[in-house]
């Protein structure tokens, strides 16, 4: 029913994601979807970007941005994203997703934005909101379609936002005959939605503050186990799985779980005291991140070379994202250039 892909690697599905250059990378992001990002290189032709557009949704300092996009890559490198594996690149250096943007602007409604959850969120009790916060969830359409995506690996949080990719793709299809790919979003069993160690009934985030409730991917030993042995519990006692009535107790669980690939109720019957469990997780959080900071130290000391990857991805990407834009263009009915 929709387009088959003309790309070089017919056999191999498409992935693509992204992840905002907003702050510090956490455990959620790599748990929910970094961790997925490298399993996913090589066997697939997967496309990886810093969406630097979408931290403009922000209040950012603009030398800020350009220093959290090119770190935001340099923790995606050590992370284990290998350039020759997949495609890494910059938002911003493909012109095409902020044209790809305005066609499907075009076909998504008020609607649809105004019921996304993070819009809700983002926006309580502000009087003036900007409008790149409610388009932005076309813009992330765009991200995917261009790039011909089937498959879309994100944290649990993204779920609303690649139904949306779909919808507003198959409308754009029927209208305009078939041109989009439709995505499917990839979320992993564990780990898709890590709650903050402080405030355990809202996720991880980089842009909301909680500094000891929040484990960067970067933080030492030291801070890791202060920040695990400081979590927030209850006081039942009982070392059970239960998100929705010990929602910090199973977060716990669920990260000890993720790190030594068990499950988390698994992982539970084994600790009859919640000391234990902060410190066998303190532990395999250390050992889980040791490796990627390592490498992360490695890269550090050649800052040339990162910019010299991110224009090779970008080259790449932009083939893929012209050849898709000017398809959609064209069925839209924009004259092309002579
Ligand atoms: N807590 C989380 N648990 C699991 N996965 C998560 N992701 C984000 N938080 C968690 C996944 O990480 C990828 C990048 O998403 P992002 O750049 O939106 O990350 P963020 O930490 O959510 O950043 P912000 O700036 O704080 O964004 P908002 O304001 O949107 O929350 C995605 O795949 C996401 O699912």
């Amino acid at each position: 029913m929709f387009p088959t892909r003309a790309y070089d690697c017919p056999l191999m599905a498409r992935v693509l994601s992204g992840i905002q250059p907003s702050g510090d990378l956490h455990l959620g992001n790599y748990l929910g979807a970094i961790r997925n990002w490298v399993e996913d290189q090589g066997d697939n032709d997967a496309f990886y970007c810093v969406v630097d557009l979408h931290a403009l949704t922000l209040d950012i300092d603009p030398a800020e941005l350009r220093a959290r996009t090119y770190d935001t890559a340099l923790d995606l490198l050590a992370a284990g994203l290998d350039p020759d594996r997949c495609t890494l690149f910059v938002q911003s250096h493909v012109v095409q997703h902020s044209q790809m943007a305005w066609l499907l602007e075009c076909t998504a409604t008020m609607g649809e934005l105004q019921r996304m959850t993070q819009f809700k969120e983002k926006t309580a009790g502000q009087e003036s909101i900007r409008v790149g916060l409610f388009i932005y969830p076309v813009l992330q359409t765009a991200d995917i379609v261009l790039y011909d995506a089937d498959r879309v690996p994100v944290g649990d949080d993204q779920r609303q936002h690649v139904e949306l990719a779909r919808d507003v793709a198959i409308r754009f299809n029927r209208r305009f005959g078939d041109v989009l790919v439709v995505p499917t979003a990839t979320i992993p069993t564990t780990g898709a939605r890590v709650m903050d160690l402080q405030h355990p009934e809202r996720k991880m985030s980089k842009s909301v503050s909680s500094p000891l409730g929040t484990i960067l991917i970067l933080d030492d030993p030291a801070e890791i186990t202060r920040k695990v042995k400081k979590a927030v519990t209850d006081t039942d006692g009982e070392v059970r799985y239960d998100p929705e009535h010990k929602p910090g107790l199973s977060n716990l669980l669920e990260l000890l779980a993720v790190a030594t690939g068990r499950k988390p109720a698994e992982v539970a019957a084994g600790y009859t005291r919640y000391g234990d469990l902060k410190t066998d997780t303190a532990e395999a959080l250390v050992e889980l991140l040791r490796p990627l900071q390592a490498r992360r130290a490695e890269l550090a000391a050649d800052p040339g070379a990162v910019p010299a990857l991110l224009a090779r991805g970008a080259a790449k990407a932009r083939e893929v994202a012209a050849a898709t834009y000017d398809r959609a263009a064209e069925a839209v009915g924009l004259l092309g250039p002579a």
